[in-house]
């Protein structure tokens, strides 16, 4: 009998491969892992307060493995089994986003651990968009588009036994887990060839230029890997240094003493040499599609807090959302983890009430760091690396159900999952404190 190597584990080996393996198609990534690297480490030093706070929450062993990537899927057929092969890894699909709004003919998903466990142990995550072939206004190209993602398979025999595998064994053993990695890492790689001719390229490019990016190509190549930096302001002024022009501005909330959410920044895609097939041999050309991204990620926030935000970013008035952990805590506006204090647990309880036990320093409350995505962001990563070029919005609904019945199944709701920890978290402190009768 040979024991399975655990999820996280193989979550944690995956994460480390495809790292390795942008490191050496893309040295900016590297360059970019060395200065996120040097600006938390001066994060760090010169707030030991708030190192001391990572630590408690179990988020600094986390941070220099944390990373997450993102890969542009044609069919259905791709999306439900990239969805198998990261339930392989602990990883389910959360949120549904859609990108139509903004002009890009996707919606995605984000594949991620959901327990708070899994999560400390590696949090690495996949934006996952699903091309809609239907937005394709031109019958003859999107049937051109349609043949040549049927054509390709997207995994390797080796990749689709071994989750078989894994779905019918229950899980993988020592070798089976090292070779899931190493053939999934293959749907993940560059190729330099292009499937469809140059002039069939220069067509999808004309429909939208993600859609050459997905249907060209053997694999859904991953465009991106992004390092948690906890100083996003810093690594963006020290990029050009580094000789990375980064994107204009930074994505989402503007900087704050409470972070809320997700802060994203970019550099630009790489101009990259494409062989086309031709009738007299392959034809030279270039496609850009991969780039480097950084991020800082801050506090959940609750429905009511999340509809400030988004109220707030399009007012660019952000003066509704207090900078103030405890107003946002008391207001009901963001998520939080509390914690019986070893103060608490060394005194005798003698109130069940949460605001008072906060107050007499027997719990604590933490911020719980925001693991999901934020479409409007999204968008503006997307529409940095296609080009300059201004694209209307898709005049189409969200399609959350044809979304969901591609995958397979539905996606996760992510506040639901704050409100369990949250919820979680509330019942442990007060039972720690022996308050658990009183709580229920
Ligand atoms: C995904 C862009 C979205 C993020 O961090 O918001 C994303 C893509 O370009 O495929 O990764
Ligand atoms: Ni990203």
């Amino acid at each position: 009998m040979s024991a399975f190597v655990h999820p996280d584990e193989i979550r944690s080996r995956f994460s480390a491969a495809l790292s390795a393996m942008y490191r050496a198609e893309v040295p900016q990534y590297g360059e970019l892992l060395t200065l996120v690297a040097e600006v938390n480490a001066e994060a760090l030093k010169a707030d030991p307060a708030g190192a001391d706070r990572l630590a408690a929450a179990g988020e600094l062993a986390r941070l220099c493995e944390e990373r997450h990537g993102a890969i542009r899927v044609g069919t259905a057929d791709e999306l439900a089994t990239i969805a198998r092969a990261f339930a392989v890894m602990g990883m389910a699909p959360v949120s549904y986003y859609n990108l139509a709004p903004a002009g890009v003919p996707v919606h995605s998903t984000a594949f991620r651990p959901v327990d708070p466990a899994a999560l400390a142990r590696n949090p690495f995550r996949v934006f996952c968009s699903l091309l809609r072939l239907e937005l394709i206004a031109d019958q003859d190209l999107r049937q051109e588009a349609a043949a040549a993602l049927a054509r390709r398979d997207i995994f390797t025999p080796g990749a689709r036994a071994l989750i078989e595998t894994a779905e019918t064994a229950g899980g993988l053993d020592e070798d089976q887990a090292d070779r899931f990695v190493s053939e999934l890492l293959e749907t993940f790689r560059w190729h330099a060839e292009a499937t469809v001719s140059a002039a069939t390229y220069e067509r999808l490019v004309a429909a939208h230029r993600l859609i050459a990016d997905v249907v060209s190509f053997k694999g859904p190549h991953i465009n991106h890997l992004t390092p948690r930096t906890l100083d996003i302001d810093a690594a963006q002024a020290a990029m050009p240094e580094r000789g990375i022009t980064p994107k204009e501005t930074i994505e989402g909330p503007p900087a704050r003493a409470c972070p809320i959410l997700l802060r994203q920044t970019s550099f630009k895609a790489l101009q990259e040499a494409i062989a086309f097939p031709g009738a007299d041999g392959a034809v030279q050309g270039v496609h850009t599609a991969r780039f480097g991204e950084i991020e800082q990620r801050g506090c959940a926030l609750t429905p009511t807090g999340r509809a400030l935000y988004d109220a707030a970013l399009a007012s660019k008035d952000f003066s509704a959302l207090p900078d103030d952990w405890t107003a946002l805590r008391r207001n009901g506006l963001a998520w939080f983890r509390y914690r019986a204090t070893p103060q608490g647990l060394a005194g005798r309880a003698e109130t069940a009430d949460l605001e008072a036990l906060i107050a007499l320093g027997h719990v604590v409350a933490e911020p719980i760091t925001y693991e999901d995505f934020l479409p409007v962001s999204a968008a503006g990563i997307f529409q940095s690396n296609l080009g300059a070029e201004v694209r209307e919005a898709y005049a189409v609904d969200p399609a959350k159900a044809d979304f969901e019945q591609a995958l397979g199944r539905s996606v996760l709701d992510e506040m639901v999952l704050y409100q369990a920890e949250q919820e979680a978290s509330i019942a442990a402190a007060l039972k720690a404190l022996g308050l658990a009768e009183a709580a229920a």
